[in-house]
């Protein structure tokens, strides 16, 4: 059984719904269970700054998937929740990264593992400490435009369709 950690977000349409999605559909997924997820940050965007902000959430999952097959698994439930896609070109709906799988170290065309970038990112780092305490930043990492926007406890309706035994 492996470990693995994905980073989720949205700043497209209705963003809760995008994460919901993704996450009973991660829970669904024959061979993926999902142990913990994070609450829910909304985040000023990273990068391409001229879009609006994103909702972000981390999940943990235990899987008999490898690596590349995970990536499978997480790129059709992009383009499941993608068809809804409004405006060409625009923002995603939805994306959904694998952070960590395993202390494992990935360098391939298709998949880098851990996530390129994921220490920089307070999107990323403030989610992931939330459920991975042990998780280690640098001591001079600065947590800017992240705020929580549904904390873990008020988030029953998230869990109604989500398979899973939460740790
Ligand atoms: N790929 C390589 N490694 C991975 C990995 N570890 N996980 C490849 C997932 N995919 C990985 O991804 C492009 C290709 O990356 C895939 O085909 C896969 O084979 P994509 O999701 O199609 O494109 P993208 O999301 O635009 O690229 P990427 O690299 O995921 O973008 P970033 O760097 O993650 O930036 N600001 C806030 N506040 N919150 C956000 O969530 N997200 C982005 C996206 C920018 N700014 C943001 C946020
Ligand atoms: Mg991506």
């Amino acid at each position: 059984m492996s470990q693995s950690y994905l980073s989720l977000g949205s700043n497209m349409g209705d963003r809760f719904e995008m994460l919901r999605q993704a996450v009973s559909q991660l829970s669904k997924s024959p061979s993926i269970k999902v142990i913990r997820i994070s609450s829910l940050y909304e985040t000023d965007p990273v990068g391409f700054t001229e879009q609006e902000p994103f909702l972000n959430m981390v999940v943990q999952l235990e899987t008999e998937l490898d690596a590349f097959a995970l990536l499978d698994v997480c790129q059709e439930i992009e383009e499941n929740l993608n068809r809804k896609r409004i405006v060409r070109w625009g923002p995603r709906t939805i994306d959904l990264d694998i952070l960590l799988y395993n202390q494992d170290n990935i360098q391939n065309d298709r998949l880098v593992v851990p996530h390129p970038r994921m220490d920089e990112r307070a999107f990323v780092v403030v989610p992931l400490l939330e459920i991975n305490p042990e998780f280690k930043i640098a001591d001079n990492f600065e947590v800017e435009g992240v705020r929580i926007w549904k904390s873990y406890n008020d988030i029953e309706t998230f869990l109604q369709d989500v398979q899973t035994e939460l740790q």
